[in-house]
């Protein structure tokens, strides 16, 4: 068995050539460095970088990205003797020379590549210095651009000639924080006689079997007769032989016995141990595992009346993508853990969400992120990684692309979470939408290639078990406009950027793969990040956290017709964050209730990568915004809500379970105070997968001032107002609070005499670890609810009576004030 030696741990770190007036003291300094890791974070831990998340900090660090850096390290084979060393990094982040004992290795330019060098000089012992020296991806990529034409981009930054994480580069989400570093782990690796150098499972399910397409590569260093062993839960399920001169075997089998893998809400994520063995004679050479499973993958593209569907099928079952976007969740990506993937995916697990749609500005994710997702349900859209821009076709770029590409197919085969793969994020659109092939550069080559030959080829020859789409959005060719809504997928970003977020509902698209709206992070996450005094929506560190854009302008137009313009800072925060909740809500909800016409939403965006305003359910500092919450209700399997259709109102009844949904729904118009005017119920019988539209009569719908409709089937809830918030009389909601001391935190009862809309107690007022299980609640006269609150803070009710903990929509608006 190959034998292996971790280089993690510490290494040292120094500048390398020319240094800037601000880095003057590192002048010949050795830092302590950590592998896997990078320059920012080794320069932060040793106290030589100011926090570059704070303030306008991030300007004050922008030449760490501009300078050249060099990681040492001594290694020696420490092991027993070999017939062969290799020296592996899994991620070189991203221009980088490769030397050990003075000798060069090698040289990279792909961050998204793995890279491997024979050192089996080590054998003897003896003690060599390692060195990795990095030049700023700066330098290479305004080379890459020099010699091949400038092209367009959606942000002034070079990161289109590069392969290199394009968010580093700054994003209208993220700050420029420009990285190297030996980001992924390294290690040597000792073997002999042969290795397995690539094993790419392809698990499949149809017509209740499941199938093995398994293709295992050797490298090997002698012409021996090898054999294949391969096993399934331990138990043998295929044997092969690799006779001297062959190094490649390949086999389809189907496997009995097994069950799918089917995602949240459509049955278990079955996942099965899957061995590979390499042996010559009975000595065992190399061993390599994986958790795996068995399923179908289609998406019906096909023709109807309306246009071309996309719908996303599973083990023959067609599925309401209920979806959010990931980015990176660190700037850092090597700071990412396998406990804070796991906690990240659960959040959204936990949020009703089937679908992560792996975005393409960020990387393709560590294996802890679709190990998670292997054993969550939780389907993976992994994008190739182009976005917004024109990227060149020529080399030096396109043999990286090529490999980049065939490495990371094979590498994330096994998971059966990873259900499809896309060429680019907005690519094929943005180039005619934002005229990029009228601007400088526009003739030349801008990655059509990749996303319509290359990338399919690859995913056809490596990975036929997942479908690719060419894009997103893609109509399907270039017969309609790449972001059509009558065909294929379709991101909806008008609404946000021009128009009120009730014009969601114009249209009904085919699959809505982005649409979203801005809020601010929670109070404390800002407050940390900023020390602007007094903090304004529009002071300089609230504005340097707000990358979009005109992004306060659109807060502000968006809030006016439905909220006025807010009064100071906490009731601004108060409202975007609400009006975020409200957009999303109504574009979830027409949506969900023209499914099957429309296969699912993706909301952008699940996470943020920093503190700062931005789409994000959950922020910077991992605290749950009010649109977390939300979510939870939006892509619950059952919901009620009611749509303005052809001049009436109609409840749509949204059933995305397997058994039907039959009972008797009613709905009652009242006042504000709960005085009855109208009443009308009916028996509703939706079967399984499906959502019924029911019109209510006109005499109910008749709205009054002050009055509201409350539809009601089973535990379900949809309340339906009739004209904008700031246009309804809120009467005062009084609230009663009560609280309890409950293990780890309090539980609060919030008692309403009177309409309460909009009730939200934000947790990280009392504490900044504190975590409440709710966000926006509205109560009806005489309703309560109880909010647990937990954190490490001591449960005294008292705590609750602070400004702003708890708060409602009409005190808000009335007052500008918080309710205690
Ligand atoms: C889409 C995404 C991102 C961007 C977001 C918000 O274009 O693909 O590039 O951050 O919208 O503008």
């Amino acid at each position: 068995m190959p034998q292996t030696r971790d280089l993690g741990g510490s290494w040292e770190l120094r500048a390398d050539g020319a240094l800037p007036e601000q880095a003057r003291s590192l002048a010949g300094v050795a830092v302590p460095a950590v592998v896997p890791g990078c320059v920012h974070v080794d320069l932060l831990n040793d106290g030589r970088l100011p926090d570059p998340f704070r303030d306008d900090n991030e300007k004050a660090v922008a030449w760490v990205g501009r300078t050249d850096w060099r990681y040492t390290r001594e290694v020696a084979w420490t092991g027993d003797p070999h017939e062969r060393i290799d020296l592996v990094f899994d991620g070189l982040d991203t221009v980088a020379a490769v030397e050990l004992g003075g000798d060069a290795l090698g040289a990279t330019r792909n961050m998204h590549r793995g890279y491997r060098y024979d050192v089996t000089a080590l054998n003897d012992g003896v003690a060599r210095p390692l060195t990795v020296r990095f030049t700023s991806a700066y330098t290479e990529a305004e080379q890459v651009r020099d010699l091949l034409g400038a092209r367009a981009n959606a942000y002034p930054e070079p990161f289109n000639f590069i392969r290199k994480m394009a968010c580093g580069f700054g994003w209208d989400w993220g700050p420029t924080l420009v990285t190297a570093g030996i980001w992924r782990p390294a290690r040597l690796e000792a073997w002999s006689v042969a290795r397995l150098a690539s094993v790419r499972p392809l698990g499949t399910w149809s017509g209740g079997e499941g199938r093995l397409d398994l293709t295992v590569e050797a490298e090997r260093l002698h012409d021996t007769h090898l054999t294949v062993r391969v096993l399934l839960d331990g138990r043998e399920v295929a044997r092969g032989e690799l006779p001297p001169g062959d190094s490649r075997w390949v086999i389809g089998t189907t496997v009995a016995g097994v069950r799918p893998w089917a995602p949240i809400g459509y049955g278990e994520p079955t996942l099965y141990d899957l061995t590979v063995e390499l042996s010559a004679g009975d000595v065992l050479l190399d061993r390599w595992r994986r958790r795996t499973g068995f399923r179908g993958v289609t998406i019906d593209r096909g023709p109807d009346a309306a246009g071309s569907r996309f719908v996303i099928g599973i083990n023959g079952e067609p599925v309401l993508v209920k979806g959010v976007n990931w980015i990176p969740d660190d700037i850092f990506p090597s700071r990412m853990t396998r406990e804070r993937y796991r906690r990240r995916l659960r959040e959204a697990a936990d949020a009703g969400v089937n679908l992560i749609r792996v975005w393409g500005g960020g990387i393709y994710e560590d294996r802890a992120f679709y190990e998670a997702a292997d054993e969550l349900g939780l389907m993976v859209w992994q994008d190739f990684l182009f976005a917004c821009a024109c990227y060149p076709e020529e080399e030096p770029l396109y043999s990286e692309v090529l490999a980049e590409a065939r490495e990371n197919v094979a590498r994330l085969a096994p998971h059966p979470s990873l259900i499809t793969w896309c060429g680019n994020n907005e690519n094929l659109w943005l180039r005619g939408a934002m005229r990029w092939n009228q601007a400088e550069g526009g003739d030349l080559t801008w990655g059509e290639r990749y996303y319509l030959e290359t990338l399919p080829r690859v995913v056809a020859e490596l990975d036929p078990s997942r479908p690719y789409q060419a894009g997103s959005p893609w109509s399907g060719s270039w017969e309609h406009p790449p972001n059509d809504t009558g065909h294929g997928t379709f991101h909806s970003w008008e609404v946000w950027n021009r128009e009120d977020y009730a014009d969601y509902r114009d249209s009904a698209p085919r699959f809505v793969a982005e649409f979203g709206w801005q809020a601010p992070p929670a109070w404390t996450t800002l407050r940390d990040a900023v020390s602007d005094d007094p903090m304004l929506p529009d002071s300089p560190g609230v504005l340097h956290h707000q990358k979009a854009e005109d992004g306060n302008g659109k807060l502000a137009r968006g809030l006016a017709p439905h909220f006025g313009a807010p009064v100071g800072t906490e009731a601004w925060h108060y409202l975007t964050q609400l009006n975020q909740v409200r957009a999303i809500r109504t574009g979830v909800e027409h949506w969900r209730s023209h499914w099957p016409h429309t296969g699912g939403t993706i909301l952008w965006q699940l996470n943020d990568l920093w503190p700062v305003t931005s789409w994000a359910a959950i922020d910077g500092a991992g605290r749950y915004k009010p649109l977390y919450f939300e979510l939870k209700s939006l892509y619950a399997p059952r919901g009620l809500t009611v749509q303005p259709r052809a001049g009436g109102l109609v409840v749509a009844v949204l059933n995305d379970s397997p058994e039907p949904w039959s009972g008797r729904l009613a709905v009652r118009r009242r006042t504000a105070a709960g005085e009855p005017r109208a009443a009308w119920a009916a028996r509703v019988d939706v079967p399984a997968r499906r959502v019924s539209t029911v019109e209510i009569p006109a005499h109910v719908t008749a709205l009054g001032d002050g009055e509201l409709l409350v539809a009601e089937l089973d535990a379900a809830r949809a309340l339906w107002f009739g004209v904008r918030d700031k246009d309804f009389a809120y009467p005062a909601a009084g609230l009663t609070v009560t609280a309890d001391p409950a293990p780890g935190g309090l539980d609060v009862r919030i008692q309403a005499a009177g309409l309460a809309r909009d009730v939200l107690l934000q947790a990280d007022r009392i504490h900044p670890e504190a975590v409440a299980d709710r966000g926006f609640l509205t109560l009806l006269p005489g309703e309560s609810a109880t909010v647990r609150v937990r954190g490490p803070f001591e449960p005294d009710p008292a705590l609750l009576k602070a400004p702003w903990v708890i708060t409602d929509l009409a005190s808000v608006l009335r007052l500008g004030l918080a309710v205690r």
